[in-house]
């Protein structure tokens, strides 16, 4: 009888532990959009264009006002996400080149490795743009440094954008579909000799012009950075990438069925060049930018549908954000400006991509988790920068030494803690932010990114705004708040050392 007993407990305690221990270390899948707007999110309630499957996320989980990447471009914003580390403190992390060696030092706890540590598989599907290799890479052989070496069981990436060589896909340390017989070049200094180049030869433009910059080699009708030669049958194809990632995100969601998965699913939308499926073309009216938002959004919901379907919904933690603000004309002639009508993608914010104003980094930010996550809206100030160590507060870690700041209970509706200060960067360029304050310090520099037309927010003289009356900051008072702005530039100075 007593053993009985023992046993009823021990098979009730089993019982009532397996459940809880499952659903409180859940799946997690970063979604990661690419230059996607806190304005282009219908969800935001700002912009003309919908989004009805980012919105699904928005209606059933938290939409955060005051989320920020670290940066207003891509590579900075990504390494601070993967490893926690303001991009600021290491010295090569800017918008890098598609032969670049890989940013990351191996030796870096990454969101990934903190992720395998606790028994998950690990993935990352998409736009990578963190270097690859050690600085002489081959593509015709096994790279020796690739996301593999960060933590992530398995890698399905374009090595940098969509607009930079070499235009194919890197599957863990292989080049896919490579030949042997017809080795992939790549080259950002010269072009190889009789290859022809956007220049040389304007009539392979075919589907896109360039505007400025993107005047190489061309492949598939668009003329993209840096030469390539050879390769041809690993070349990718612009309007079916967003398949071949969602595939390789629903494979991987399939084959880890039996096992705790971190998914980081990198979205190449609406980066340059805008090749849209023409399951989109001229879907939104406002021309490419518009189309390759709806195929992003689109992507989404198939993600979506697909965890409902593997019964994992109830079980996944999903976090939808974007790595900087948005910009329109970002080198090729394809209407977004003409097309955008009264959109706003910027919301009210100032700036775009390359700026400290607002819209450089306060980016649409989204956590979902069925069941788990109240849906509702919080104005906690966050940044992606803080997604390693709460991702970690799931399981009771700590990874000290990081900039990053546990904010899960945030991040799960259950608090309104949020971060003291938040250091902002735009091309080795920082600002400050703090309660309702924007703080931008004297920064040399255009004003204004030529061709480009975003604001910087670069000037030699202090600006201070308020964001809680002038989020579009027009007025700047730092003038008439010299105690204020003392006090700000104090705590700006004692974290950046400037
Ligand atoms: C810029 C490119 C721009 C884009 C950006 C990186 C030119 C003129 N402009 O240098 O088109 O590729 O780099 O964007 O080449 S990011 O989102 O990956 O940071
Ligand atoms: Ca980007």
């Amino acid at each position: 009888m007593k053993i009985n007993i023992y046993l009823f407990l021990l098979f009730a305690s089993i019982a009532a532990c397996t459940p809880e221990s499952k659903t409180d270390t859940p799946n997690v899948i970063l979604i990661y959009a690419d230059d996607l707007g806190y304005g282009d999110v219908s969800a935001y309630g700002q912009g003309k264009l919908p989004t009805p499957n980012i919105d699904r996320l928005a209606a059933g989980g938290l939409r955060f006002t005051q989320a920020y990447a670290t940066s207003a471009t891509c590579t900075p914003s990504r390494y601070a996400l993967l490893t926690g580390q303001y991009p600021w403190r290491n010295d090569k992390a800017f918008v890098l080149p598609g032969d670049a060696p890989m940013l990351i030092d191996t030796s870096m706890i990454t969101m990934a490795d903190m992720f395998k540590s606790e028994g998950y598989l690990t993935a990352v599907v998409g736009k990578w743009h963190l270097g690859l290799g050690n600085g002489n890479i081959n593509w015709n052989t096994d790279i020796s440094e690739t996301p593999n070496d960060l933590g992530f069981d398995y890698s399905y990436i374009m090595a940098a954008t969509n607009d930079r060589v070499p235009t194919v896909y890197v599957k863990n340390r292989k080049v896919e579909n490579l030949s042997p017989d017809d080795s992939l070049l790549v080259n950002y200094k010269e072009n190889f000799e009789g290859e022809p180049t956007a220049i040389s030869n304007p009539e392979l433009m075919t589907k896109l012009k360039w505007q400025h910059g993107h005047n190489m080699s061309v492949h598939n009708g668009v003329p993209r950075i840096g030469f390539m030669k050879g390769g041809k049958s690993a070349l990718w194809v612009d309007e079916t990438m967003h398949e071949v990632f969602l595939n390789e995100a629903e494979n991987f969601i399939d084959e880890s069925a039996d096992t705790p998965f971190f998914l980081y699913y990198a979205l190449h939308e609406p980066h340059v060049p805008r090749v849209p499926n023409e399951k989109f073309v001229g879907k939104s009216g406002m021309g490419p930018r518009g189309d390759a938002i709806l195929e992003a959004d689109w992507c989404v919901g198939q993600l979506l549908d697909k965890l409902e379907k593997n019964g994992l919904l109830e079980n996944t933690l999903i976090v939808f954000s974007s790595d900087n603000g948005p910009v329109l004309n970002d080198g090729y002639y394809d209407d977004a400006v003409e097309k955008l009508g009264d959109h706003t993608p910027a919301g009210q914010f100032r700036g775009g991509k390359y700026s400290l104003f607002e819209a450089g980094t306060r980016v649409p930010f989204i956590t979902f988790w069925k069941g788990k996550i109240k849906p509702g809206i919080s104005d906690a100030m966050l940044s992606q920068l803080d997604l390693l160590n709460s991702f970690a507060g799931i399981f009771g870690k700590d990874i000290a030494g990081k900039d990053s700041q546990n904010f899960l209970e945030t991040l799960l509706g259950n608090s309104d803690k949020q971060r003291e200060n938040l250091i902002l960067e735009s091309s080795g360029r920082l600002a400050y932010r703090e309660d309702k304050y924007a703080y931008l310090p004297p920064n040399k520099g255009p004003a204004i990114i030529e061709h480009v037309n975003n604001e910087t927010g670069f000037a030699m003289e202090d600006q201070l705004y308020n964001l809680e009356n002038d989020p579009g900051e027009k007025i700047n008072i730092a003038a008439e708040n010299p105690e204020k702005l003392s006090l700000l530039k104090a705590a700006y100075q004692k974290i950046t050392n400037k």
